[in-house]
């Protein structure tokens, strides 16, 4: 068994993890060159964002994340595997990869909150446990910003593993790993998160007293989320749902559009046996459809950006432009979800429909069983 006092590397930053560097202040990892590095010392990205809120974005391929993780697991005693309830998708990579290394490892469902509201008690769990191809009872939702659920996790790792244990945090990026890790241990109150999306940069090592183990969080895959290369921080930090997501249920037929900010529209084609489809869409509160007639989406799209269509911004909306566009036919039916992925979904409730879905040519619409409809749903 490891030391449970071992903590972060002195030379790592305790906000993100990487390295302390004093040649290039543009990098991630910057400290001055006259800073002297104390205990508490954070780089100057962290600092900036923790004093101005201010976001700075910094590259990570998902290969380097393995890597780190195949480095952590030669230490590790388990991990806690993160799940966004918002953007629930498997991640076979992973899922074989922790299979393989046999350790216990235990699937959480984060940001439970964000959809409970909507599902009737114990439905929520049960139809992400089928999303993600899991047994219900082999994963737990939590909220890491209430103490009583992040409770329900840390009583986990206590009864599963001794004293002096050491846990690993993985999953996609802005899933809450870091919120969860600053709730269970007061001594990670310097570990920075943020609704941008790619916060945390290297693994960050804390031993918590509480628990009497060590826990090390590793920053998150980002492939999941196709914006975050692309758009500035403040508009990744605008498609972050909050508290609660946007939710618009409307009839279409024929010709109508569904306007996600200026990121991605989607038309209905044809609608098959009635003429109108019942849908739903879920999005982040600033993604909130705005519903038009397809022949106007090129003039909105001119005359609202950056006021009515606030995603994107005029900066991102020239950066977008400059890009391929094409369309994706996809034919639903009633209890289907047609995936926006990082902008939300679209379930169809009632009736059949030919949808075109407008977007980069990087942006890649998907189906699923829909994730909040049927018995399951309360309809508040
Ligand atoms: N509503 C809600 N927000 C959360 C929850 N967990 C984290 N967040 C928010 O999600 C954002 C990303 O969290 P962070 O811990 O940085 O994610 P990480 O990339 O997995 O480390 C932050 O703005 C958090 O406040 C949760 O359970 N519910
Ligand atoms: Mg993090
Ligand atoms: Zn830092
Ligand atoms: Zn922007």
């Amino acid at each position: 068994m490891k030391d449970p006092k071992k903590a972060n590397d002195p030379n790592c930053c305790p906000g993100c993890g990487v390295p302390f560097q004093q040649e290039d202040p543009e990098t991630p990892g910057f400290i001055p060159p006259t800073v002297v590095i104390g205990k508490d010392t954070i780089c100057r990205r962290c600092f900036r964002l923790v004093h101005y809120r201010q976001a700075t974005k910094a590259a990570l391929s998902d290969e380097l994340v393995l890597g780190m993780i195949r480095k952590e697991m030669e230490q590790s005693d388990g991990a806690i595997q993160f799940v966004d309830a918002f953007q629930p998708s498997p991640n076979p990579l992973l899922d074989n990869l922790l299979e393989e290394w046999g350790k216990p490892t235990l699937k959480v469902i984060n940001k439970y909150d964000m959809i409970s509201g909507w599902f009737r008690s114990g439905g929520g769990s049960r139809r992400l446990a089928e999303i993600l191809g899991i047994s219900k009872d082999s994963a737990l939702t939590m909220n890491a910003l209430d103490h009583a659920s992040v409770k329900k996790v840390t009583s986990w790792i206590g009864r599963r593993f001794p004293c002096g244990s050491r846990i690993m945090l993985v999953g996609p990026v802005n899933s809450g790993k870091t919120t969860f890790l600053r709730s269970a241990c007061s001594e990670a109150h310097l570990a920075s998160r943020s609704p941008m999306p790619g916060t945390t940069l290297g693994p960050v090592i804390v031993s918590s007293s509480m628990l009497g183990m060590t826990l090390v969080d590793i920053p998150g895959f980002r492939s999941e989320d196709p914006w975050i290369p692309i758009l500035c921080p403040d508009c990744l930090v605008d498609l972050q749902p909050g508290k609660k997501p946007n939710r618009l249920t409307t009839s279409l037929k024929a010709g109508d559009l569904l306007l996600f900010g200026g990121l991605v529209s989607v038309e209905v084609l044809e609608c098959f046996r009635m003429d109108r489809v019942g849908i739903a869409a879920f999005s982040p509160e600033k993604l909130a459809p705005h519903r038009t007639r397809a022949e106007r989406e090129g003039e909105l799209l001119e005359r609202h950006a950056g006021g009515l269509l606030a995603v994107p911004c005029p900066g991102c909306r020239k950066t977008l432009r400059e890009l391929p566009w094409s369309r994706t036919e996809i034919r639903l039916v009633k209890g289907q979800d047609l995936v926006l992925p990082g902008c939300g979904w679209i379930t169809v409730w009632q009736g059949e429909a030919l949808f075109s879905v407008h977007a980069p040519d990087f942006f890649r619409p998907s189906t699923r069983s829909a994730l909040i409809g049927g018995d399951d749903v309360h309809e508040c």
